[in-house]
């Protein structure tokens, strides 16, 4: 259930969304940006906590669901899309969320993340991405630059970087973006925007980490507000298009919708199995003592 019983009156707010537990995150974090963002997002949806479900995998990022009222799910390193898949056909009335990091999504995850863009699996995939391994203190992640000195790359990274927003155009996503955590208006329109669309949507969020990143006089911070840019005069709806934007020069600090299909219906939408609705509020076809019987064998 959902963590706190607290009925909503009237429209939601993002204050109906605040959890009881307050963030463990270091203080400047880019992270706090991305859940204030996730918070406002859910209020504009005008649904109930009860209505959501937000799942991550294991990271500092990753700890996002226990900081927001709603459902939540804390699961494996690298297999929250697994399990938000499998929520999501269970009950494909439920906005599930998925929450999480470079190192979680693109690394240990990077089989899921492919093939839950294959399916077009109805979520919102959410990567505050600081290109590192932040909880497990600095390690190069996929996302780390060439070059760069950190506690698994002493000598400099070697290993060119994976492009996010590239291999999800490519590889089947329907909604695609990139965002900046210190741009909390145009993040929480994209999310909101992403919850609405039917089909995988996903959003790579430029997510700085202070405390590995920010070196002497180098502020990680200062480092991308001097280089974002939003996208102009593109065409969302043209995918070699999106893919010219996602690979030419500078295109990682290119914020905006690349790429945004919506004549490909989502798996849930071509089920057979759940034409009767979700799966949860369909009877089981067991008993109730036969249920108890399995749950005993299971226990
Ligand atoms: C199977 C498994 N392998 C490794 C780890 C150790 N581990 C925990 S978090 C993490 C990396 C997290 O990086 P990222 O997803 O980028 O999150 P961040 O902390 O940067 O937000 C690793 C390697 C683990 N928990 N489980
Ligand atoms: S280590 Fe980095 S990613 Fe983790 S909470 Fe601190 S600033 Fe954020
Ligand atoms: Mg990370």
């Amino acid at each position: 259930m959902a963590k706190k019983e607290r009925p909503i009156q009237g429209a939601p707010t993002a204050r109906d969304f605040k959890g009881d537990v307050n963030p463990d995150w270091c203080p400047g974090c880019g992270d706090f940006g991305v859940l204030n963002a996730l918070q406002n997002a859910y209020a504009k949806i005008g649904r109930g906590n009860h209505d959501h479900l937000t799942v991550s995998g294991i990271g500092c990022s990753s700890n996002l669901p226990g900081f927001i009222n709603t459902y939540g799910m804390h699961t494996l390193h690298g297999r929250s899309l697994a399990v938000a898949t499998g929520a999501k056909l269970a009950n494909h009335d439920l906005n599930v969320v998925v929450t999480g990091g470079d190192g979680d999504g693109y690394g240990i995850g990077g089989n899921h993340f492919i093939h839950t863009m294959r399916k077009n699996i109805d979520l919102l995939y959410i990567v505050m991405n600081n290109e590192t391994y932040g909880l497990t203190i600095g390690q190069a992640s996929p996302t780390t630059v060439i070059g760069e000195k950190t506690k698994s790359t002493p000598f400099g990274n070697i290993e060119t970087p994976l492009n996010p927003v590239a291999m999800a155009i490519v590889s089947g996503a329907t909604y695609v973006a990139r965002a900046f955590s210190s741009e909390g208006k145009h993040l929480a329109e994209l999310m909101y925007n992403g919850m609405q669309h039917k089909g995988f949507a996903f959003i790579d969020v430029i997510s700085p980490c202070i405390t590995w990143k920010d070196k002497g006089e180098f502020k990680i911070f200062d480092h991308w507000k001097e280089r974002v840019n939003f996208l102009e005069d593109h065409d969302t709806s043209d995918k070699a298009a999106a893919l010219e934007q996602a690979v030419k020069d500078g295109h990682e600090t290119q914020l905006g919708l690349f790429y945004h299909d919506t004549s490909r219906p989502s798996l849930d939408q071509m089920e057979p199995v759940l034409e009767n609705g979700p799966m949860a509020h369909q009877p089981l076809g067991v008993t109730p003592e036969q249920g108890s019987a399995i749950i005993q064998r299971m226990m």
